[in-house]
């Protein structure tokens, strides 16, 4: 196989609604090999759009599209899981109150938490639900701005039976929904606070935060799932030891893998997002040489680099080996992989990811979570 030739021209699904993050050099043109993209079985759009409104309102990444100059997605991509709250008022004065088991609250009007916003980095953004009919398009990432919840808890005196933060957010929806719960609060120990470096989202990819995203505050706790990064955030509560968790727990109790459904905050786990990896999209490239396909991937979550991936075709039987030399370099963002890949006979594929490295807690890997399918017609 012709390597070098097959992984020139890398741009070939760079899209509109992308954020082109390069340095402005690479791949913009793709060059011979026509390529096709096949998708998946079983998954379909669509991408892109906004539809619906308030808790059953949603809008799925379109995966596929990520490439090594879109590795953030745009503020109008970003996935959405409920979207702005009907009976909010987007023009009326915003404020946070800081209160709870303190010596004595205080209300911030929302231009003086705005005031201590900072760089925060990239990251992304899963939510727990995430599923394969809609191509797992519940996922995203992009740079964020923020204030730290740690600074910001800073100005009130907690009294001593004070033990936990609740962040509460609105669902001021007129709508109810058949399939969510209202009311979106979550429960974190300062231990969680320090650890995650959670802060309260400002802005995303640089401009404030959409409607749709949290607008004018969202919680944002890197490397746990989206179900616990609360929107529209109104106040943050000092709570005791036995504060029970939330109805937002509750109802994400199954897919952030809780043991039952822990009826207090402090039994229930922190969200992490383990170690997990999939193929977002199988390439079909057309040359002298004839046929090739390729295999491009993404790693995403966990707490450690990992230098090595798995990727088997056969539903996990064997596993070829994916290099991801060197650029694998933090767990905040989602990494990009390409695989070359020679299939042996026309047929039906199933594409499942593991990862070499030995203890490393890998939950939604191990049950094949993102296994996906293709099926080829020629080789
Ligand atoms: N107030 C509020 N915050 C919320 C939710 C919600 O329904 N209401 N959904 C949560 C879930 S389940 C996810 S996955 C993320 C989605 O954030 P996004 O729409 O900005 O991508 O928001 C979280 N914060
Ligand atoms: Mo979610």
């Amino acid at each position: 196989m012709q390597r070098r030739s097959f992984l020139s021209g890398a741009a070939a699904f760079g899209a509109a609604g992308w954020l082109h993050c390069s340095s402005g050099q690479s791949s913009q043109q793709t060059e011979g090999a026509p390529v096709e993209r096949l998708s998946f079985e079983g998954e379909s759009g669509p991408y892109g759009v906004a539809q619906g409104a308030g808790l059953d309102g949603r809008l799925y990444t379109d995966l596929a599209q990520l490439d090594a100059d879109h590795l953030i997605v745009s503020n109008d991509a970003f996935y959405i899981r409920t979207r702005y709250p009907s009976l909010l008022d987007p023009d009326a004065p915003w404020s946070l109150r800081l209160g709870g088991l303190v010596e004595q609250e205080l209300t911030l009007p929302l231009a003086d938490v705005l005031a201590l916003e900072r760089e925060q980095g990239v990251y992304l953004l899963e939510c727990s639900g995430n599923f394969r009919a809609r191509g797992f398009g519940l996922m995203s990432a992009a740079s964020w701005h923020g204030v730290g919840l740690l600074q910001l808890l800073e100005r009130v005196q907690p009294l001593p039976r004070a033990a936990r933060i609740l962040i509460s957010g609105s669902d001021a929806h007129a709508a109810p929904s058949s399939n969510s719960v209202t009311g979106a609060s979550w429960i974190v120990s300062p231990e969680q606070l320090a650890k995650t470096g959670a802060f309260l989202a400002t802005r995303m990819n640089g401009a404030p935060l959409p409607l749709d995203h949290g607008y004018p505050l969202r919680l944002f706790n890197p490397g746990w799932y989206g179900c616990s990064c609360i929107k529209w955030v109104q106040s943050l509560d000092w709570v005791a030891d036995e504060e029970p968790s939330t109805s937002q727990m509750i109802e994400y109790a199954a897919r952030t893998h809780q043991i039952g459904q822990p009826a207090l905050a402090r039994d229930y786990a922190a969200p992490e997002i383990q170690q997990a990896a999939m193929p977002i999209r199988v390439e079909r490239w057309r040359s002298e040489a004839g046929l090739q396909y390729r295999v491009v991937g993404i790693v995403w979550g966990g707490s450690q680099p990992i230098s090595e991936l798995g990727l088997s075709f056969d539903g996990g039987v064997q596993f070829e080996s994916v290099s991801l030399a060197g650029s694998v370099i933090q767990n905040r963002s989602w990494s990009l992989w390409s695989h070359d890949w020679v299939p042996a006979a026309p047929g039906s594929y199933t594409l499942v990811c593991r990862v070499q490295t030995p203890d490393v807690p890998m939950r939604r890997l191990d049950a094949q979570y993102y296994a996906r399918r293709i099926t080829l017609d020629e080789v």
